[in-house]
């Protein structure tokens, strides 16, 4: 890599700690979003907390209304604001230090960024006046308020020019001859999830810009509703392609930063995220599957074929990422046995237990349930049970949240440049949120497979409970509480740290 960059005077510094240079640019919106993504997280928590302990029928906190308001904000908050905001902030990270370039300008970045606030705020507020309880979904004829739609278009355009920025920066990049060769592993993931969120963007688009029109009252009828459930999945699934992307991206980043850990194989690394971004278009049709507007060839075509391929890519990562831990371990001379790499790995390190905690419960747990799941026979049993949040909390909580959350005790110590408090709380965070999580989205998919349905605020009205059933709503209230004690404990580690941590500026951060 070559050293001078393309950073204009006083545009860049040195990390103390990774030598990776830092455009400052870049480092105030990474820090602008990573607020704003950890405020949203707060947001998300509470209707966690909420919903948990309302799916627990000895407890049964919240009444109807404010249950499906809950779901609304909870499933909005989480998914899409948390997530997205996280991930712009991933994105300028990689396109700049990764790449040793200056960020391509900073009044796209402003602007996407106000969009985004401006759009994720509007949508907020659209849901607590009480007028938009239609969940993240937002299947018409449901209808919300115009400002729950346009919020979300906001927040949908502000990501698009976070992407662009990018790609700009890419190209610059490039031009300017900052780094030598291709572009390094975790960049290429990254930007293979950027081209699969263009993809996702655009769906979000057709669904939902008519859907706003509607209920501006402009036009008088909504959308087809079997053509708004197969073009919004265009949205909802690809985006969670983009998770995947981005959560591998982050693994490989901190199997590095922890463990010294190089990939063994490019070549294989790179073609199964070429994978992701060639075939998860077609997995969406597995929320379509008791859909009656779309044939049978097409459903099968799609989930018990194309959907594979990507499935495949994501068990290359399953394990070339371990396998490239593995190799450093014992290069490190920790041979002993099959399995002492494994033992004498940093678990007390909360960057690495929190990257190998997310390996473990979306390989197993989200694998195994999403594959499950998305076949068309099993389908037709599990639709709209509890099965469907067990499979997806296991994905984008179990792994994707806590993938960012390994990521975010480095981004603290490294772009905020503050040290961690009450460092012993921080080393067992990951384990409390992992296994709260993992109990939670256990007893989620045991409820389901006793037939209890996802989206409903009384499990038992009119059917008396099995006892299985209501042990496993149990479950789902205990694991819930627990995965929110986790979450809640680094958010305030994390808010402590970065308003009021000691600074770290002119030395490497304090080892974990
Ligand atoms: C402390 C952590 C969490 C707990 C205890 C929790 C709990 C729950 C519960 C109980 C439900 C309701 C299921 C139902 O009644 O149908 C739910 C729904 C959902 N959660 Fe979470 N969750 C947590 C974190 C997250 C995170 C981090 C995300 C995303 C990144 C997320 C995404 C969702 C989504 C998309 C839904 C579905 C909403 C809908 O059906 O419209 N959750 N969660
Ligand atoms: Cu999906």
């Amino acid at each position: 890599m070559s050293s001078v960059g393309n950073f204009l005077p006083n545009q860049s510094r040195t990390c103390d700690t990774t030598g990776l240079p830092v455009c400052l640019t870049a480092q105030f919106f990474i820090k602008a979003h990573a607020v704003c993504a950890v405020v949203f997280l707060l947001v998300g928590a509470i209707g966690a907390i909420l919903l948990a302990l309302t799916r627990w029928p000895a407890v049964q906190l919240l009444g109807p209304t404010w249950y499906y308001r809950t779901v609304t904000l909870h499933g909005i908050n989480m998914l899409i604001f948390w997530i997205l905001f996280f991930e712009v902030a991933v994105l300028y990270f990689c396109c700049t230090s990764l790449l040793n370039s200056r960020l391509f300008s900073r009044g796209v970045a402003w602007l996407g960024f106000v969009l985004m606030v401006v759009g994720a705020l509007m949508t907020d507020v659209a849901i607590f006046q009480g007028r938009s309880d239609v969940m993240m979904t937002s299947y018409v004829p449901l209808k919300a308020s115009p400002w729950f739609y346009l919020g979300l278009i906001l927040v949908a355009v502000g990501t698009l020019i976070g992407v662009v920025n990018y790609f700009l920066t890419l190209y610059i990049a490039k031009r300017d001859g900052t780094y030598d060769g291709s572009l390094p592993l975790v960049v290429f993931g990254a930007t293979a999830a950027a081209i699969i969120a263009v993809v996702a963007i655009l769906h979000g688009a057709v669904a939902l810009i008519p859907t706003w029109a509607w209920s501006m009252g402009w036009l008088s009828e909504p959308p087809d509703a079997a053509w708004y459930r197969l073009i919004w999945w265009g949205l909802g699934h690809v985006s969670q392609q983009v998770n995947v992307c981005a959560m591998v991206s982050v693994w490989y980043f901190l199997a590095t930063l922890t463990t010294g850990a190089k990939p063994l194989n490019q070549a294989v690394c790179r073609t199964a995220f070429v994978f992701y971004v060639l075939f998860i278009n077609l997995a969406s049709a597995h929320h379509l599957l008791v859909d009656p507007g779309v044939g049978a060839t097409w459903k099968i075509w799609n989930t018990s074929y194309a959907m594979y391929l990507a499935v495949l890519a994501s068990m290359i990562h399953g394990f070339t990422v371990p396998a490239s831990v593995e190799s450093a371990m014992r290069a490190k001379g920790y041979t002993k046995g099959l399995f002492g790499w494994l033992f004498a790995c940093p678990w007390k390190n909360p960057g690495f237990s929190a990257f190998f905690l997310s390996l473990v419960i979306f390989g197993f747990m989200g694998g195994i349930t999403g594959v499950t799941l998305g076949t068309q026979q099993i389908n037709i049993i599990a639709h709209n049970t509890l099965r469907i949040p067990g499979h997806f909390h296991a994905t984008v909580v179990g792994g994707t949240t806590l993938a960012f959350m390994g990521l975010t005790y480095y981004v603290v110590p490294l772009i905020f440049r503050r040290e961690y408090y009450a460092r012993p709380l921080a080393r067992i965070q990951p384990y409390l949120f992992g296994s709260g999580i993992a109990i939670m989205a256990l007893a989620m998919s045991f409820a389901g497979s006793y037939g209890v349905p996802r989206r409903v605020w009384d499990a038992d009205a009119g059917a008396n409970l099995s006892a299985g059933a209501n042990l496993m709503l149990a479950g789902v209230g205990l694991g819930g509480t627990l995965a929110f004690i986790g979450l809640l404990t680094f958010i305030l580690l994390t808010v402590a740290a970065v308003f009021f941590g000691k600074k770290n500026e002119g030395r490497p951060m304090t080892a974990w």
